[in-house]
């Protein structure tokens, strides 16, 4: 038989169990306590690594972004020299030449070859317009500049255009094609006559590499000439895309 136990001995105990229920309660807080921040610790370690990988992978985007294959084209020339005209044939094909408007600002278009894509920038060629030219050298993998071949009378100011462009330190090194445009309006200077006139044999050929092309893209042709299979040919040649 169970000896009979004092009030106090049932107080005792029932402090005591209560006492080490606090500490056993405590010790279960406690525990979850280190266990929930471990858990957070690991969590947030886990966020870093997450965060930096993609911080590095970002870089590394960034990195395949300046490598990425792209050249870049500046197209210049008078008002009305055919640039437009010339290169709305090149990079879509399209014969329509009605559909060409006088160019306010600039144009850019694209060409891709392989998986290089050569961004053609042409800048419009009317007075108010070129005074802008400077804005747009930077970076310049090939200077084209359009010739209307038979325009006589504008032929001296295109001639003071390229003295310019070649002074300009931004083009150093850049090579030049020049298109002798509308070969097929009578009297036209030939693509040598052009070169001539620009005086493009005094070049020295470490500053640039020149090449003289004629075109021709007359209104309300039903063929694309041949000369412009040549120009896109030389894009890619002579700007590096090929
Ligand atoms: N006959 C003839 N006309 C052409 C030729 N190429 C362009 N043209 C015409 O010339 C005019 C001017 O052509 P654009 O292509 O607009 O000239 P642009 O050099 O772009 O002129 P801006 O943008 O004003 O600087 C248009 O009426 C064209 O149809 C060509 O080879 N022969
Ligand atoms: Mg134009």
């Amino acid at each position: 038989m169970r000896p009979k136990q004092s009030y106090c001995y049932y107080v005792k105990n029932a402090m005591e169990a209560s006492w080490s229920g606090k500490v056993a309660k405590s010790l279960v807080i406690f525990g979850s306590g280190i266990a929930i921040t471990a858990c957070a610790y690991a969590a947030f370690r886990y966020w870093k690594r997450r965060e930096s990988k993609s911080i590095d992978e970002g870089f590394e985007d960034v990195s395949k972004l300046e490598e990425s294959p792209e050249r870049r084209i500046l197209v210049l020339g008078l008002e009305n020299a055919g640039k437009s005209t010339i290169f709305a044939q090149v990079t879509s094909g399209t014969l329509k030449s009605n559909d060409v408007k006088p160019t306010e600002g600039f144009n850019v278009t694209c060409l891709h070859n392989g998986g290089i894509s050569i961004n053609i920038w042409e800048i419009g060629g009317s007075e108010s317009v070129r005074k802008y030219w400077g804005n747009f050298m930077q970076d310049t993998d090939l200077l084209v500049f359009v010739v209307d071949a038979s325009d006589l009378h504008n032929l001296s100011l295109a001639v003071k255009e390229v003295k310019t462009l070649l002074g300009d330190d931004r083009l150093t090194r850049v090579p030049i094609l020049v298109l002798a445009n509308k070969q097929d309006q009578p009297g036209a200077m030939s693509p040598e006559e052009v070169a001539d006139a620009l005086d493009l044999g005094s070049i020295p050929s470490s500053k640039h590499k020149v090449q003289v092309l004629g075109t021709q893209t007359p209104p309300n042709s039903h063929t694309r000439h041949p000369s412009i299979a040549e120009v896109e040919r030389a894009l890619l040649v002579m700007s590096g895309g090929n």
